[in-house]
């Protein structure tokens, strides 16, 4: 039932910005970086055309070669990628769009050969995900990650500080911390993957530890409401498990309060799979935690979107494949125009063709 007259094409202020509709592009890995990791021209078009969201968050960006773990994933630690991005950010503001970069360090999945020297992955634990990492070499098993020392701690934080530090120079307008879908901060924060016994793992508040301290380094370059900040309570991606979801992710949506983030923003996955990523809890229960602005994935079509607006069960709405295959999406939201089909198969590496090659509606007949 709705109960107010706020859709996906209401404004909204986030932090000191006025958006021009509540849909924002969500974060998706494409692989298509070139040389370097470093954003290319082509990652410039994909962006720009797609500047007419609400809000970009961008795919997710390494902050240190020690956190890469796919092939051709964009990074936010060297100069040419700083310049890769300014380009894009330029270009997404030339059309009156706003854009997030999201900082990201993947852990344990990754593999020797992603990374410099044939290092091994870090983890919280030596704990090996099932599965396989996706190397420049085509899909490997994973290996069992190495436990960072306690004295590592602290360096990995100034990496996203760092990261934090060069989205700025390369002109977002904000930073996505990204805290979900098993990679490192979600690895320290649930219990399947976090089996340490120093300050970093066993209780609750040590395994939220590491994620604050970012959110905290973060803080300290970006005022907190240009800082979100993505979770993914029920996702059991890269292996993931917690004994008890609901209590983890309502303590941390509440440490998270007192920063004053621009957004919480939380990836529904799993939830349409209970019990599999550990028990089951009802999602809505973070909106009552979160004293702020939230943003909700997963699955959402117009319909549904305008839904869990009108209810206020969110404030805005992320759309992924969507976006990916809809370039004006919010204009044809607005016309209600058919929209096009994500195609799968162009997803993940590649070129032009299922990137930048989707049509706008105006050129169709
Ligand atoms: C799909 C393929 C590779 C990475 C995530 C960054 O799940 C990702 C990702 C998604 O957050």
């Amino acid at each position: 039932m709705c109960t107010s007259g706020i859709t996906v094409l209401s404004d909204i202020q986030l932090g000191s910005y006025i958006l021009p509709n509540r849909i924002v592009m969500a974060p998706m890995t494409r692989n298509r970086a070139g040389p370097g990791n470093a954003p290319t021209a082509l990652n410039v078009e994909y962006y720009a055309q797609r500047a007419s969201a609400g809000l970009i968050v961008t795919e997710a960006s390494q902050i240190s070669p020690e956190g890469v773990g796919y092939p051709a994933t964009p990074g936010i630690y060297s100069a040419e990628q700083i310049s890769g991005w300014r380009q894009v950010t330029e270009a997404v503001h030339d059309r009156g769009g706003r854009i997030f970069l999201q900082l990201w360090h993947v852990g344990r999945i990754s593999h020797p050969a992603m990374l410099p020297n044939g290092i091994l992955p870090v983890a919280p634990s030596a704990i090996k995900p099932a599965g396989h990492a996706r190397t420049d070499a085509g899909h490997q098993d994973f290996v069992t990650p190495r436990a960072l020392d306690l004295a590592e701690i602290p360096a990995i934080v100034e990496q996203y500080r760092h990261g934090a530090r060069n989205a700025m120079d390369a002109g977002f307008d904000g930073v996505e911390i990204h805290g979900a879908n098993g990679y490192l901060l979600d690895q320290f924060l649930r219990d399947g993957t976090n089996h340490r016994a120093d300050a970093y793992g066993g209780s609750l508040e040590n395994r939220a530890r590491l994620m604050l301290e970012v959110v905290a380094a973060v803080c300290s370059v970006w005022d907190g409401h240009r800082v979100g900040i993505r979770l993914s309570p029920l996702q059991p991606y890269n292996d993931m498990y917690d004994s008890n979801p609901e209590m983890t992710f309502t303590y941390m949506v509440e440490q998270l309060n007192p920063f004053g983030l621009a957004y919480l923003h939380i990836a529904e996955t799993g939830k349409e799979r209970p019990g599999v990523a550990g028990p089951p809890f009802d999602l809505k229960l973070l909106r009552q935690c979160r004293k702020g602005l939230l943003i909700v994935n997963g699955e959402y079509d117009l319909a549904t979107a305008n839904a869990a607006l009108a209810d206020g069960d969110a404030d805005m709405v992320a759309f992924g494949r969507l976006f990916l295959a809809n370039p004006d999406l919010p204009l044809r939201f607005s016309r209600r125009t058919q929209l096009n089909t994500p195609d799968p198969a162009t997803f993940y590496g590649g070129n032009q063709h299922g990137y930048t090659d989707y049509p706008f509606s105006d050129t169709q007949g």
